[in-house]
């Protein structure tokens, strides 16, 4: 094996720029505002910074919804100031990855624009256009051409009644798919993203990437149960044509540049056989994939179903991607991003006795997987969801469209709520936290979504300085990740898989076993009798200030190098 690829041994941090710093006090975070925090990520020690949507939009889904792939929304900046903040970031030995949205654009991108003025326009077919289903009459309920439910509410058809003709969005109305059968459509996408790298950007975090291939036939899905539609994604996740359209896109876009790009495939329901042949160098797709399976473990049927996770079930899960990738292919480590609740609250435990413990236990937990972290920002302060009292409080399209939904079909608006309430992806997206003056000192103006209260005590600048805080605990992680190859790339072994409470692994690599411990509740256990071995072996890494040799306190997690 020759030299292992730079990103086995980084850390990404996510920022979301609408709630990350804002610079000129209109109450959304931008360009600048990252440009004033950079001390924050170079104190963390993260390597890559993936940036979330900044291009031009209508900000129909807070930036998934491009108008212009090759401006700056104006919210957040300009060209100039990006180039800044890229050049700051590069000094810094930070990389910068941009969020690539190319499965959709907006509505009001000219392409779309275009498409829609008429049937015979050249660019008709770089949409997906279809007309009503044979023998009913456009605008009729059940007369979209398929009966798919879109990922935010009602079905994923979209009627445009001058030409009769519907348009696919499998996300908000907005987001229109891109016909990716289309060779113009994917020579454009590939010409937009050579201008990025020629701009000197990194690489690409490519949302949705394994829905731009769709079954042509466009065949109706099974029936949702309770639900006017059914479920289309055989059609579009991991379609007949992916491969085929990520092997060019790395021919036409990645050939023959620096080894210092990166390229990640959000793939929402990919297997670990799918992949496997995604990420394997040989086949020249994508480094890595973010997949979804660990965020999907704790609800019934869908999002709004939500449950407590069972541990056993993430140790399956995980201990499988982690087996099935040992050899071939790399994954994404992530508990928390933007479309995420916050992992403290959801997997964790937010209450003041345990929020601390419980948010670098998680923290731990994750970092010590083999895989490339992922920090959400906020996470490494240990940010909890929001206390969203009024529907007023919620912003995000997917919660609103649910509610909406809901309510019209008959359910009451409170419980929509309650239910939406602890799953939002707003619980992302309130400011980051970085004093306790008001708003957070996020902004000087009104914030697009409320600051949650908690930041007079959970806020980076109590935390900077105390070495026992979240925020010292994730930089501690990222430095035992830089520092050990055995984290970096050591075998993955799962023990006591059918724990309901304690997470317990070892990583091994010449020579040397580091077995990582993880109480990922408040009972307190007998380390002695669970796991011998740990006792005596010395402490690498903790979280707990005293650990006590023999006893596992709530949430006790540590790494320890194994004689
Ligand atoms: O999300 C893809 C996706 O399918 C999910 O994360 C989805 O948004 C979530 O499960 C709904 O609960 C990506 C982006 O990360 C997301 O912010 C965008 O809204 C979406 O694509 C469309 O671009």
């Amino acid at each position: 094996m020759g030299e292992p690829p730079w990103w086995t041994s980084a850390v990404v941090y996510q920022v979301y720029p609408r709630s990350f710093m804002d610079s000129d006090g209109d109450g959304v975070g931008d360009l600048g505002g990252i440009r004033q925090r950079l001390d924050h990520l170079t104190d963390l020690g993260v390597d890559v910074v993936w940036l979330s949507p900044v291009y031009a939009s209508p900000q129909a889904d807070n930036g998934y919804d491009i108008s212009d792939y090759q401006a700056i929304d104006p919210v957040f900046g300009t060209l100039e100031e990006f180039d800044a903040l890229l050049a700051e970031l590069h000094d810094r030995g930070i990389k910068l990855v941009m969020d690539l949205v190319v499965n959709h654009t907006s509505d009001q991108h000219p392409w779309f624009v275009e498409s829609r003025s008429s049937t015979t326009d050249p660019k008709r077919d770089w949409y997906w256009w279809r007309p009503p289903r044979a023998g009913m009459t456009a605008g009729e309920p059940g007369a979209e051409p398929t009966n798919w439910h879109s990922f935010f509410s009602g079905p994923t058809w979209e009627l445009d009644e001058p030409s009769g003709e519907y348009f696919l969005h499998l996300f908000a109305r907005e987001q229109p798919d891109l016909n990716w059968e289309n060779p113009e459509v994917r020579q454009a996408v590939h010409a937009m993203m050579r201008w990025w790298l020629d701009r000197g950007v990194d690489g690409f975090r490519m949302d949705v990437i394994n829905m731009i291939s769709k079954d042509v036939g466009l065949p109706d899905g099974p029936p949702l149960p309770g639900s006017p539609y059914g479920d289309g994604s055989a059609s579009y996740l991991c379609g007949p044509r992916i491969h085929e359209y990520l092997q060019e896109m790395h021919r036409e876009v990645f050939a023959g540049r620096p080894d210092r790009l990166l390229t990640v495939g959000e793939m929402p329901g990919v297997t670990v056989e799918q992949a496997r042949l995604f990420t394997d160098p040989a086949r020249a797709e994508v480094d890595m994939v973010f997949q979804f399976e660990h965020v999907g473990l704790d609800f019934d049927g869908d999002k709004w179903h939500s449950r407590p996770l069972r541990l056993r079930d993430l140790k399956a899960s995980f201990g499988r991607w982690q087996a099935g990738l040992a050899d071939v292919g790399w994954n994404s480590l992530y508990w928390d991003n933007h479309d995420q609740p916050r992992a403290v609250s959801r997997f964790g435990d937010d209450r003041p006795a345990h929020r601390r413990d419980s948010a670098t236990c998680l923290a731990t937990l994750l970092h010590l997987h083999r895989g490339t972290p992922y920090v959400y920002q906020g996470e490494e302060l240990g940010m909890a969801n929001a206390p969203f009292a009024t529907l007023a409080d919620l912003r995000d399209v997917e919660s609103l469209n649910h509610h909406a939904q809901a309510v019209a079909a008959g359910a009451d608006p409170d419980s929509v709520l309650a239910a939406i309430r602890p799953v939002s992806r707003d619980n992302a997206r309130t400011p980051v936290q970085w004093d306790a003056t008001e708003h957070a000192g996020f902004t000087t103006g009104t914030p697009w979504i409320a600051v949650n209260p908690d930041h007079v005590e959970w806020n980076a600048a109590a935390q900077r300085d105390d070495p026992r805080s979240v925020l010292a605990h994730h930089r501690a992680l990222i430095a035992l990740r830089h520092a050990s190859w055995t984290v970096q790339l050591g075998d993955f072994t799962m023990l006591l898989p059918d724990h309901d409470d304690v997470y317990a692994f070892t990583r091994a690599l010449d020579g040397e076993t580091l077995l990582v411990v993880c109480n990922v509740s408040g009972t307190p256990y007998r380390l002695d009798e669970l796991l011998p071995q740990a006792v005596g072996a010395e402490l690498v890494l903790g979280n707990l200030a005293d650990p006590d040799p023999v006893a596992l306190a709530g949430w006790d997690a540590r790494v320890l190098r194994l004689r």
